[in-house]
């Protein structure tokens, strides 16, 4: 199991911290997704088959890219 906190640009309401939160947590192997707006970060615990490249393409693909 790993847990991992994104920095996460894009956050800016409260919609934005439960469309990552409803999005994520539909990957297969993600345990739990605490997204928090004022710090525009998440936190994903997860572990296979979910990846931290499998999360990084998704939020990617759902217009909430992590910084580089
Ligand atoms: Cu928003």
């Amino acid at each position: 199991m790993s847990t991992v906190t994104y920095s996460i640009p894009n956050i800016s309401c409260g919609h934005c911290v439960h469309t990552i939160q409803s999005e994520v947590s539909e990957l297969e192997g993600v345990q739990s997704v605490v997204a928090n707006q004022e710090a525009k970060t998440a936190t994903i615990t997860f572990d296979v088959p979910a990846s931290e490249e499998k999360i990084k393409a998704l939020l990617s693909e759902i217009n909430y890219p992590v910084a580089a």
